[in-house]
């Protein structure tokens, strides 16, 4: 007969979908409750791979769920279309790095519609067309307005391979996160957004997405933003009127300290350096020189050989007025905190590696062995014995960072660390000497870019009036033509040579003006593009804030964890940055969030120059776009790696032909009625019914592939060994077969449904209501005793909990007839077997 051909089925029904467009979203009159689903959208670097039919397919399971539990529900696609890639590929073939960029498009477009998500195809976008990337340069004006955007010289992670900057953010291990080229620094003048007046709200409202958003996403978010809490302490140098501050998150180790160090490349390094002599001079500018072009990890890094340079210059200690020797190394940072520290090599693993460097005294002010509330005493009886290993740090190497008791400190002796912190602050307040504060790792966004695929950044430069805003209507402004430009990299944006382009009048005063030359991060396309699809294609708005009410914010989000930083963050802000503005009534964009795992290969990640690449293409031509969303939901968690060494899409590819099998050989009409079919298929159809919602919405894919599985067996031998093919129960399974079929193989279940006598599309059938009298499990009998006799046997469910089953006990009537008048003393009970009452009088 007739036989499951998934290649038909696909060209079958692609046609049907486009024509009655099930997955749009926009009807204004739709009444419908509203869920937005995203996946991130993807970069179009070339054809879709496994890893986007991975997540695509996660994202698509949620959408279709939420369509069968009868919500109107936006689930929008576009593309991430500019950034460095598509120019650098241009740049290597020659060619336009629109038309890369538009061919890429073309081919992933192409490659979607084969795998069927249920995308809103009308709402798809490109943040590189000019109107998308118009409200870019709307929403920068928007943030200039507010202060939010400004420029400065700093010097700036250096990508001499792209020789363009990058953010904190794209620097990985002190490479670049494009071309792995290490990264060094330069000083520029360059654009940022001014994330960090957000930190604590960043940090803060991450609370409102616990549980929703995994875990290691919102401690990556925590650990990023870096917040810690200390103090400023103020160190008076010998021959310098002004104090210098340190930044300390011990200042209870203060009486610990036994030297200074600054950062060499800080102002204060020169500053202080410059009254000493010829020789001190010499031999920091080689060290300085030395050190410039060092990435922030590697100077910070914990495992690596210390240097640095003495300024023979002198600090005192503000409380116990000890002399403390000034020291440039590069293990401080310029830019953290005030550039300079208080070292404490008993305490501090750094410093005390510098000491045992440098010679340099080391001196215990906690003592470790002393016990604080719930600490192990290591020492009994006052007395150290004997065959104790030494712990002193300046044998060991080892520094003492634990709790203890302070020594050594004057009058603090003998407080805990954690008592010791507020009290040596306190005591530094009172005169003036030091502050209680917070310092963050996050430092403000770096935005600008010298390339030329992106959103030229709408700023004019005028000698007499400065930074000029574009007039917004005058946006967008447009990325000049390509033709005629020199892309390749050389440090400065190729915008900078487009003269006709380059030269304007200043809109303020009208003198002979120039465009601002660089472009901006992608990431700040990404950072609200989820707002844009609400009205993807309106040239009066960047998005209605009236849509935003009804859809935003996102309610699941998809998409790799290896955006758990940069995307989202910068998400989170703008997402703050248009609530301020009051152009959104919400704080976080995206409620939910799951991170998909990777698809791997015999343990490792897929790469061509490993050449163990499994190509999406291939096999969605070998087992058609259902098997392989079957495969990779049945594949295990979502979120754990997915091994296709160990998954088998041709088995899924039988499933879903017996499933299909299944639909095909009912033959009782659609009119039949369920309540007459055979009762033992039907208690397992309903009790899918009941199950898969919960599973589906606490992200167990899997396990509802499972169930389906179990559902279609059990069919299949109703069909075969049963009631038979005319059962009206297998009818109903069928049916609901092809609901939650609907969901992992869209094409099958379609087809399910045309076989099962009905019209498209089975993605907007309701999710069916379980019949409760179905469910009901199996009983098991309770014995309840009074005074040890038993007077009553009850039927009870075996999930019945404690206090239903003695209400039932003692609601008894023969329990109550032998209870008679005397006291009821106490009720044991063991549910969902024993009651046992005692009486007295
Ligand atoms: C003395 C001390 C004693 C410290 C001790 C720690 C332990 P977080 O938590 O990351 O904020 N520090 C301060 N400014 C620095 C800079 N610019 N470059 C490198 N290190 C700097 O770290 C704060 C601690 O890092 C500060 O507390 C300071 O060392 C160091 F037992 O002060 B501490
Ligand atoms: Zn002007």
């Amino acid at each position: 007969g007739e036989r499951y051909d998934f290649q038909a089925i696909q060209e079958k029904w692609l046609p049907v979908w486009d024509e009655l467009k099930p997955f749009a979203a926009g009807d204004p009159a739709d009444k419908r409750p509203r869920k937005y689903v995203l996946d991130m959208f993807p970069y179009p670097s070339g054809d879709l791979h496994m890893g986007h039919a991975e997540a695509f397919g996660f994202g698509d399971i949620v959408a279709r769920y939420w369509r069968h539990q009868g919500f109107n529900v936006l689930h929008p696609i576009g593309w991430d279309s500019f950034g460095l890639p598509a120019e650098n590929a241009a740049i290597q073939r020659g060619v336009d790095p629109r038309e890369w960029t538009y061919a890429n498009i073309a081919q992933q477009k192409a490659s979607f519609r084969q795998y069927g998500p249920s995308f809103d195809w009308d709402r798809e976008l490109h943040t590189s067309d000019p109107e998308y990337y118009r409200w870019n340069q709307w929403l920068f004006l928007q943030l200039f307005e507010k202060g939010l955007a400004y420029r400065k010289a700093s010097p700036v992670n250096w990508c001499p391979n792209d020789q363009t900057v990058l953010a904190n953010e794209q620097v990985v291990d002190g490479h670049c996160e494009r071309c792995g080229a290490e990264v060094t620094k330069k000083k520029l003048t360059q654009w940022y957004f001014r994330i960090t007046d957000y930190a604590d709200r960043l940090i803060d409202d991450l609370n409102q997405l616990e549980g929703t958003w995994p875990a290691k996403v919102l401690s990556m978010q925590r650990n990023w933003i870096g917040r810690s809490n200390g103090a400023d302490v103020s160190f008076s140098i010998e021959g310098r009127a002004e104090p210098v501050s340190v930044y300390t998150t011990r200042p209870d180790t203060l009486y610990g300290v036994t030297f200074m160090v600054v950062a060499p490349d800080s102002e204060l390094a020169a500053e202080l350096v410059a009254d000493t002599s010829d020789e001190v001079k010499g031999r920091f500018q080689a060290y300085l020189d030395s050190v410039k072009g060092e990435s922030e990890i590697a100077r910070l890094a914990t495992d690596r050989q210390k240097t640095g340079v003495f300024l023979e210059r002198y600090a005192i200690n503000p409380l116990s007025g000890e002399r403390l020797p000034i020291w440039a190394a590069d293990y401080v940072l310029a830019d953290y905190g005030h550039g300079a520290i208080m070292a404490v090599p008993a305490h501090d693993q750094r410093d005390l590696d510098f000491a045992r460097a440098f010679d340099l005294p080391v001196r215990v002010v906690v003592d470790t062995t002393q016990p604080v509330t719930g600490a192990i005493p290591i020492i009994v009886d006052g007395e150290l014995p004997e065959d104790l290993p030494s712990i002193d740090p300046a044998k060991t190497g080892v520094a003492l960072t634990g709790d203890g008791r302070l020594t050594n400190s004057g009058p603090f002796d003998g407080l805990s660390k954690a008592n010791a912190i507020p009290k040596v602050t306190a005591a530094l307040a009172s005169s003036g000497l030091g502050a209680k504060t917070k310092n963050y790792r996050l430092r403000d966004w770096l935005i600008s870019r010298q390339r030329y695929w992106g959103t030229p950044i709408p700023i004019i430069h005028c000698d007499a009036c400065g930074e000029v805003p574009v007039p917004e209507d005058q946006l967008p402004v447009r990325l000049p033509d390509a033709a005629g430009l020199d892309l390749r990299p050389k440090g400065m944006s190729p915008l900078a040579a487009a003269e006709d382009w380059i030269n304007v009048d200043c809109p303020s005063c009208g003198k002979p003006a120039k465009r601002d030359s660089d472009t901006m991060d992608t990431f700040v396309d990404s950072s609200w593009y989820f707002l844009r699809f609400l009205n993807p294609t309106s040239d009066e708005i960047a998005f209605d804030p009236k849509e935003a009410d009804k859809w935003a914010p996102v309610d699941q989000y998809v998409g790799g964890v290896e955006h758990a930083i940069l995307h989202l963050l910068y998400s989170r802000f703008i997402t703050k940055v248009l609530f301020d503005l009051g152009k959104v009534g919400f704080t976080e964009p995206f409620s939910a969030l799951l991170n998909q795992g990777m698809v791997i290969l015999d343990g490792s990640k897929m790469s061509k120059s490993k050449g163990n690449l499994v190509e999406f293409a291939q096999e969605l031509r070998s087992y058609g776009a259902d098997a392989l969303r079957v495969t990779m939901a049945f594949a295990g968690p979502p979120e754990d790696d997915i091994d296709w060494a160990d998954v088998s899409p041709a088995g899924s590819a039988k499933f879903l032909a017996r499933a299909w099998r299944v639909a095909h050989d009912v033959t009782s009409s659609p009119d039949v009625a369920w309540k007459d079919g055979d009762e033992k298929l039907r208690k397992v159809t309903h009790h899918f019914l009941a199950e898969a919602p919960g599973l589906i919405e606490a992200g167990k894919f899997n396990v509802v592939v499972a169930r389906l599985m179990e559902l279609v067996n059990a069919t299949r031998k109703a069909i075969d060994a049963g009631p038979g093919a005319g059962d009206p129960a297998v009818r109903e399974s069928a049916e609901v077969t092809a609901m939650a079929l609907d969901l992992f193989a869209p094409f099958t279940a379609e087809d399910m449904w045309a076989k099962l006598g009905y019209q498209p599309s089975i993605s907007l059938v309701p999710w069916r209501k379980a019949d409760r009298s179905l469910l009901v499990e199996d009983q098991v009998t309770a014995v309840v005793q009074v005074d040890g006799k038993v007077r009553d046997r009850l039927e009870v469910s075996p999930k019945i909990s404690g206090e239903e089953l003695e209400q039932l006990a003692r609601a008894s009537a023969a329990v109550q007839r032998s209870v008679g008048d005397r006291e009821i003393v106490n009720v044991v009970v063991r549910a969902p077997r024993v009651v046992s009452i005692a009486t007295k009088g």
